[in-house]
Protein backbone atom coordinates (compact mmCIF):
# COMPACT_ATOMS: atom_id res chain seq x y z
CA UNK A 1 0.00 0.00 0.00
CA UNK A 2 1.24 3.61 -0.79
CA UNK A 3 2.99 5.29 2.15
CA UNK A 4 0.19 8.32 1.70
CA UNK A 5 -2.45 6.05 2.36
CA UNK A 6 -1.06 4.17 5.32
CA UNK A 7 -0.01 7.56 7.12
CA UNK A 8 -3.88 9.05 6.15
CA UNK A 9 -5.09 5.56 7.00
CA UNK A 10 -3.48 5.77 10.82
CA UNK A 11 -4.49 9.49 10.96
CA UNK A 12 -8.42 8.38 10.31
CA UNK A 13 -8.18 5.37 13.03
CA UNK A 14 -6.62 7.99 15.41
CA UNK A 15 -10.52 10.00 14.28
CA UNK A 16 -8.61 12.67 12.48
CA UNK A 17 -11.96 14.50 10.31
CA UNK A 18 -9.33 15.72 7.84
CA UNK A 19 -8.23 12.69 6.80
CA UNK A 20 -11.06 11.17 6.42
CA UNK A 21 -11.64 13.83 4.11
CA UNK A 22 -8.60 13.16 1.99
CA UNK A 23 -9.14 9.63 1.74
CA UNK A 24 -12.64 10.19 0.62
CA UNK A 25 -11.08 12.32 -2.18
CA UNK A 26 -9.33 9.47 -3.09
CA UNK A 27 -11.85 7.24 -3.53
CA UNK A 28 -13.26 9.23 -5.53
CA UNK A 29 -10.75 10.19 -7.50
CA UNK A 30 -10.51 6.12 -8.21
CA UNK A 31 -8.54 4.93 -5.86
CA UNK A 32 -10.79 3.26 -3.34
CA UNK A 33 -9.08 -0.07 -3.13
CA UNK A 34 -7.32 -0.14 0.41
CA UNK A 35 -11.12 0.37 1.73
CA UNK A 36 -11.72 -3.24 1.12
CA UNK A 37 -8.94 -4.34 3.16
CA UNK A 38 -7.65 -1.93 5.57
CA UNK A 39 -11.41 -0.18 6.64
CA UNK A 40 -13.42 -1.80 9.06
CA UNK A 41 -16.98 -1.21 8.79
CA UNK A 42 -18.54 -0.49 11.93
CA UNK A 43 -22.27 -0.55 13.33
CA UNK A 44 -24.50 1.85 11.59
CA UNK A 45 -27.76 2.75 9.40
CA UNK A 46 -27.70 4.41 6.11
CA UNK A 47 -30.99 6.45 5.78
CA UNK A 48 -30.65 6.99 1.88
CA UNK A 49 -33.30 9.85 1.01
CA UNK A 50 -34.33 10.38 -2.41
CA UNK A 51 -37.05 12.50 -4.67
CA UNK A 52 -37.31 15.34 -7.82
CA UNK A 53 -35.54 18.74 -7.32
CA UNK A 54 -36.96 20.80 -4.31
CA UNK A 55 -39.29 18.69 -2.46
CA UNK A 56 -37.63 19.45 0.54
CA UNK A 57 -34.73 16.86 1.11
CA UNK A 58 -32.19 18.72 2.59
CA UNK A 59 -34.62 20.38 4.91
CA UNK A 60 -36.01 17.04 6.04
CA UNK A 61 -32.00 15.84 6.53
CA UNK A 62 -31.28 18.89 8.20
CA UNK A 63 -33.78 18.54 10.97
CA UNK A 64 -33.22 14.27 11.30
CA UNK A 65 -29.44 15.41 11.87
CA UNK A 66 -30.19 17.15 14.32
CA UNK A 67 -32.72 15.05 16.38
CA UNK A 68 -30.27 11.87 16.33
CA UNK A 69 -27.82 13.85 17.56
CA UNK A 70 -29.86 15.09 20.68
CA UNK A 71 -30.03 10.81 20.90
CA UNK A 72 -26.33 10.32 21.12
CA UNK A 73 -25.93 9.44 17.82
CA UNK A 74 -22.77 10.41 15.69
CA UNK A 75 -23.86 11.77 12.22
CA UNK A 76 -23.14 12.24 8.93
CA UNK A 77 -24.61 13.31 5.83
CA UNK A 78 -23.88 12.46 2.16
CA UNK A 79 -25.68 14.49 -0.53
CA UNK A 80 -24.92 13.14 -4.37
CA UNK A 81 -25.30 16.05 -6.90
CA UNK A 82 -26.97 18.63 -5.01
CA UNK A 83 -28.29 21.91 -6.36
CA UNK A 84 -28.84 22.70 -2.99
CA UNK A 85 -28.10 23.38 -0.16
CA UNK A 86 -25.04 20.47 0.24
CA UNK A 87 -22.93 22.18 -2.68
CA UNK A 88 -19.31 22.70 -1.53
CA UNK A 89 -17.92 19.38 -2.30
CA UNK A 90 -16.59 20.06 1.44
CA UNK A 91 -17.83 18.93 4.54
CA UNK A 92 -19.33 22.41 5.94
CA UNK A 93 -22.18 23.37 4.03
CA UNK A 94 -22.46 27.86 4.44
CA UNK A 95 -25.82 28.08 5.93
CA UNK A 96 -26.67 29.14 9.43
CA UNK A 97 -28.53 25.99 10.05
CA UNK A 98 -24.97 23.61 8.08
CA UNK A 99 -23.08 25.66 10.68
CA UNK A 100 -25.35 24.63 13.36
CA UNK A 101 -25.20 21.13 12.49
CA UNK A 102 -21.29 20.77 12.05
CA UNK A 103 -20.92 22.33 15.90
CA UNK A 104 -22.58 19.25 16.79
CA UNK A 105 -20.06 17.04 14.36
CA UNK A 106 -22.31 16.54 11.52
CA UNK A 107 -19.93 15.52 8.79
CA UNK A 108 -21.66 17.04 5.72
CA UNK A 109 -19.77 16.03 2.23
CA UNK A 110 -21.09 16.70 -1.45
CA UNK A 111 -20.21 14.44 -4.26
CA UNK A 112 -20.45 14.56 -7.71
CA UNK A 113 -21.71 11.52 -9.79
CA UNK A 114 -19.65 12.15 -12.28
CA UNK A 115 -21.22 10.86 -15.78
CA UNK A 116 -22.20 7.34 -13.61
CA UNK A 117 -25.39 7.49 -16.05
CA UNK A 118 -27.09 10.01 -13.32
CA UNK A 119 -26.58 7.27 -11.34
CA UNK A 120 -24.84 7.36 -7.86
CA UNK A 121 -21.15 7.87 -7.41
CA UNK A 122 -19.03 4.93 -8.15
CA UNK A 123 -17.19 5.36 -5.03
CA UNK A 124 -19.99 5.55 -2.85
CA UNK A 125 -20.05 2.67 -1.26
CA UNK A 126 -16.35 2.80 -0.09
CA UNK A 127 -17.31 6.44 1.06
CA UNK A 128 -20.24 4.89 3.36
CA UNK A 129 -17.60 2.40 4.46
CA UNK A 130 -14.69 4.63 5.35
CA UNK A 131 -18.01 7.03 7.23
CA UNK A 132 -19.39 3.91 9.38
CA UNK A 133 -15.40 2.87 9.98
CA UNK A 134 -14.71 6.21 11.47
CA UNK A 135 -17.99 6.12 13.72
CA UNK A 136 -21.06 7.28 12.03
CA UNK A 137 -23.96 5.45 13.31
CA UNK A 138 -26.30 7.27 11.00
CA UNK A 139 -25.42 8.15 7.39
CA UNK A 140 -27.97 10.33 5.63
CA UNK A 141 -27.70 9.90 2.14
CA UNK A 142 -29.09 12.45 -0.26
CA UNK A 143 -30.32 11.59 -3.66
CA UNK A 144 -32.14 13.26 -6.45
CA UNK A 145 -34.63 10.60 -7.41
CA UNK A 146 -34.24 11.28 -11.23
CA UNK A 147 -33.60 8.21 -13.11
CA UNK A 148 -30.75 5.62 -12.00
CA UNK A 149 -30.12 7.12 -8.95
CA UNK A 150 -33.17 6.34 -8.05
CA UNK A 151 -33.05 2.96 -8.44
CA UNK A 152 -29.20 3.15 -6.95
CA UNK A 153 -30.03 4.45 -3.46
CA UNK A 154 -32.19 1.03 -2.73
CA UNK A 155 -29.30 -0.71 -3.40
CA UNK A 156 -26.88 0.53 -1.12
CA UNK A 157 -28.88 2.17 1.41
CA UNK A 158 -30.86 0.28 4.64
CA UNK A 159 -33.67 2.27 4.92
CA UNK A 160 -35.20 4.13 1.82
CA UNK A 161 -37.40 7.08 2.15
CA UNK A 162 -38.87 9.02 -1.11
CA UNK A 163 -40.16 12.39 -0.13
CA UNK A 164 -43.07 14.05 -2.21
CA UNK A 165 -44.55 17.02 -2.88
CA UNK A 166 -47.21 18.97 -4.83
CA UNK A 167 -47.14 21.22 -7.16
CA UNK A 168 -44.00 19.77 -8.74
CA UNK A 169 -45.73 17.20 -10.66
CA UNK A 170 -44.85 14.34 -8.14
CA UNK A 171 -48.80 13.25 -8.84
CA UNK A 172 -47.59 11.91 -12.18
CA UNK A 173 -44.25 11.07 -10.73
CA UNK A 174 -46.24 8.50 -8.14
CA UNK A 175 -47.56 6.31 -11.37
CA UNK A 176 -44.02 6.10 -13.10
CA UNK A 177 -43.07 2.01 -12.65
CA UNK A 178 -41.14 1.06 -9.95
CA UNK A 179 -41.31 4.37 -7.83
CA UNK A 180 -44.06 3.08 -5.26
CA UNK A 181 -41.90 -0.12 -4.66
CA UNK A 182 -38.34 1.38 -3.83
CA UNK A 183 -38.79 3.27 -0.42
CA UNK A 184 -39.78 1.72 2.56
CA UNK A 185 -41.31 5.10 3.92
CA UNK A 186 -42.86 7.58 2.06
CA UNK A 187 -42.73 11.42 3.56
CA UNK A 188 -45.50 13.80 1.63
CA UNK A 189 -43.79 17.11 2.41
CA UNK A 190 -44.71 20.72 2.27
CA UNK A 191 -47.69 19.66 4.43
CA UNK A 192 -48.19 23.48 5.37
CA UNK A 193 -49.53 24.04 1.68
CA UNK A 194 -53.14 23.05 1.04
CA UNK A 195 -52.76 20.86 -1.84
CA UNK A 196 -50.50 18.26 -0.08
CA UNK A 197 -53.60 16.44 1.41
CA UNK A 198 -54.71 15.50 -2.16
CA UNK A 199 -50.93 14.42 -2.91
CA UNK A 200 -51.17 12.28 0.85
CA UNK A 201 -54.61 10.92 -0.33
CA UNK A 202 -53.13 9.60 -3.58
CA UNK A 203 -50.12 8.26 -1.85
CA UNK A 204 -52.15 6.45 0.70
CA UNK A 205 -54.45 5.01 -2.63
CA UNK A 206 -51.00 3.94 -3.74
CA UNK A 207 -48.66 2.24 -1.40
CA UNK A 208 -49.12 -0.90 -0.16
CA UNK A 209 -51.89 -2.08 -2.38
CA UNK A 210 -52.09 -5.84 -2.60
CA UNK A 211 -49.27 -5.87 -0.45
CA UNK A 212 -49.92 -8.40 2.82
CA UNK A 213 -46.13 -9.68 4.51
CA UNK A 214 -43.05 -7.96 5.16
CA UNK A 215 -42.41 -4.45 6.28
CA UNK A 216 -45.71 -1.89 5.91
CA UNK A 217 -44.44 0.91 3.96
CA UNK A 218 -45.25 4.11 6.05
CA UNK A 219 -46.73 7.33 4.58
CA UNK A 220 -45.64 10.54 6.90
CA UNK A 221 -46.73 13.82 6.48
CA UNK A 222 -43.90 16.52 6.98
CA UNK A 223 -43.48 20.47 6.65
CA UNK A 224 -40.38 22.36 7.36
CA UNK A 225 -42.18 25.64 7.58
CA UNK A 226 -43.91 24.42 11.12
CA UNK A 227 -41.93 21.98 11.83
CA UNK A 228 -44.26 18.92 12.38
CA UNK A 229 -44.12 15.51 11.40
CA UNK A 230 -40.77 14.80 12.17
CA UNK A 231 -41.82 12.74 15.91
CA UNK A 232 -43.54 10.69 13.08
CA UNK A 233 -40.93 10.33 10.47
CA UNK A 234 -38.12 9.57 13.36
CA UNK A 235 -40.31 6.73 14.70
CA UNK A 236 -41.00 5.51 11.28
CA UNK A 237 -37.40 5.28 10.64
CA UNK A 238 -36.31 3.19 14.03
CA UNK A 239 -38.92 1.05 13.40
CA UNK A 240 -37.74 0.28 10.04
CA UNK A 241 -34.39 -0.28 11.09
CA UNK A 242 -35.65 -2.17 13.51
CA UNK A 243 -37.92 -4.64 11.00
CA UNK A 244 -34.38 -4.97 9.09
CA UNK A 245 -32.72 -6.38 12.21
CA UNK A 246 -35.50 -8.89 13.37
CA UNK A 247 -36.08 -9.82 10.14
CA UNK A 248 -32.83 -10.61 8.54
CA UNK A 249 -33.41 -7.65 6.03
CA UNK A 250 -30.36 -6.00 7.27
CA UNK A 251 -27.86 -8.65 6.26
CA UNK A 252 -29.84 -9.13 2.81
CA UNK A 253 -29.26 -5.38 2.29
CA UNK A 254 -25.81 -5.60 2.96
CA UNK A 255 -24.98 -8.27 0.29
CA UNK A 256 -27.19 -6.24 -2.51
CA UNK A 257 -24.91 -3.59 -1.37
CA UNK A 258 -21.42 -5.30 -1.51
CA UNK A 259 -22.93 -6.44 -5.03
CA UNK A 260 -23.47 -2.90 -6.18
CA UNK A 261 -19.98 -2.22 -5.24
CA UNK A 262 -18.42 -5.43 -7.05
CA UNK A 263 -20.76 -4.21 -10.42
CA UNK A 264 -19.86 -0.73 -10.07
CA UNK A 265 -15.95 -1.06 -10.09
CA UNK A 266 -16.42 -3.60 -12.19
CA UNK A 267 -18.44 -1.74 -14.96
CA UNK A 268 -16.17 1.22 -14.07
CA UNK A 269 -13.13 -0.66 -14.84
CA UNK A 270 -14.24 -2.70 -18.10
CA UNK A 271 -15.20 0.95 -19.67
CA UNK A 272 -11.69 2.02 -18.85
CA UNK A 273 -9.93 -0.75 -20.53
CA UNK A 274 -12.71 -0.71 -23.46
CA UNK A 275 -11.41 2.95 -23.62
CA UNK A 276 -7.56 1.53 -23.59
CA UNK A 277 -8.27 -0.96 -26.38
CA UNK A 278 -10.46 1.36 -28.62
CA UNK A 279 -7.08 2.85 -29.57
CA UNK A 280 -5.22 -0.37 -30.29
CA UNK A 281 -7.35 -2.98 -31.14
CA UNK A 282 -11.30 -2.17 -31.49
CA UNK A 283 -12.77 -5.81 -31.49
CA UNK A 284 -14.30 -8.11 -28.58
CA UNK A 285 -10.71 -10.08 -28.72
CA UNK A 286 -8.94 -7.35 -28.36
CA UNK A 287 -10.71 -6.60 -25.41
CA UNK A 288 -10.89 -9.71 -24.05
CA UNK A 289 -6.76 -9.86 -24.55
CA UNK A 290 -6.55 -6.38 -22.56
CA UNK A 291 -8.46 -7.45 -19.95
CA UNK A 292 -6.34 -10.62 -19.48
CA UNK A 293 -3.05 -8.44 -20.33
CA UNK A 294 -4.55 -5.89 -16.81
CA UNK A 295 -5.15 -8.99 -14.81
CA UNK A 296 -1.71 -10.74 -15.57
CA UNK A 297 0.17 -7.32 -14.87
CA UNK A 298 -2.08 -6.17 -12.10
CA UNK A 299 -2.77 -2.64 -13.08
CA UNK A 300 -5.80 -2.65 -11.59
CA UNK A 301 -3.82 -3.68 -7.99
CA UNK A 302 -1.21 -0.79 -9.47
CA UNK A 303 -4.50 1.68 -9.22
CA UNK A 304 -3.50 3.55 -5.70
CA UNK A 305 -0.08 4.35 -6.21
CA UNK A 306 -0.72 5.73 -9.76
CA UNK A 307 -2.85 8.34 -8.60
CA UNK A 308 -0.16 9.36 -6.75
CA UNK A 309 2.06 9.91 -9.60
CA UNK A 310 -0.36 11.62 -11.44
CA UNK A 311 -2.01 8.95 -13.52
CA UNK A 312 -5.28 6.44 -13.16
N1 LIG B 1 -43.69 25.54 2.06
C1 LIG B 1 -42.70 24.70 2.29
N2 LIG B 1 -41.52 24.85 1.69
C2 LIG B 1 -40.53 23.95 1.95
C3 LIG B 1 -40.72 22.87 2.85
N3 LIG B 1 -39.59 22.14 2.88
C4 LIG B 1 -38.72 22.74 2.07
N4 LIG B 1 -39.27 23.83 1.49
C5 LIG B 1 -38.64 24.76 0.55
O1 LIG B 1 -38.44 24.09 -0.68
C6 LIG B 1 -37.22 24.51 -1.28
C7 LIG B 1 -36.33 23.31 -1.57
O2 LIG B 1 -35.94 22.75 -0.34
P1 LIG B 1 -34.65 21.79 -0.24
O3 LIG B 1 -34.65 21.25 1.14
O4 LIG B 1 -33.45 22.48 -0.75
O5 LIG B 1 -35.12 20.68 -1.28
P2 LIG B 1 -34.24 19.49 -1.95
O6 LIG B 1 -35.20 18.40 -2.24
O7 LIG B 1 -33.08 19.17 -1.10
O8 LIG B 1 -33.77 20.18 -3.29
P3 LIG B 1 -32.58 19.70 -4.28
O9 LIG B 1 -31.39 19.34 -3.44
O10 LIG B 1 -32.36 20.92 -5.12
O11 LIG B 1 -33.12 18.56 -5.06
C8 LIG B 1 -36.58 25.51 -0.33
O12 LIG B 1 -36.90 26.82 -0.76
C9 LIG B 1 -37.26 25.19 0.99
O13 LIG B 1 -37.31 26.30 1.85
C10 LIG B 1 -41.98 22.74 3.49
O14 LIG B 1 -42.26 21.85 4.28
N5 LIG B 1 -42.96 23.68 3.17
MG1 LIG C 1 -31.00 19.15 -1.54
Amino acid sequence: MNLTVQVLLKRYRCGDVRALAQLITLCENGANHFTEDFVEEKEHHVVGITGSPGVGKSSIIDELALRYVDRGERVAVVAIDPSSPFTHGAFLGDRVRMRKLSTKGVVIRSMASRGNGGGLAPAITSVLKLLSGFGFSKIFLETVGIGQAEVDVANVADTVILVLSPGIGDEIQLFKTGVMEIADIYVVNKADLEESKKLRTLVEQTVNQGKTEGWKRRIVGTSCVEWCGFEELEEAINEHLQYLKESGELLARRTRRRKFALISRFLRYVRETVEKVAVEDLTLEGLKKAICDDIIFGRENKKDENIYQGGR
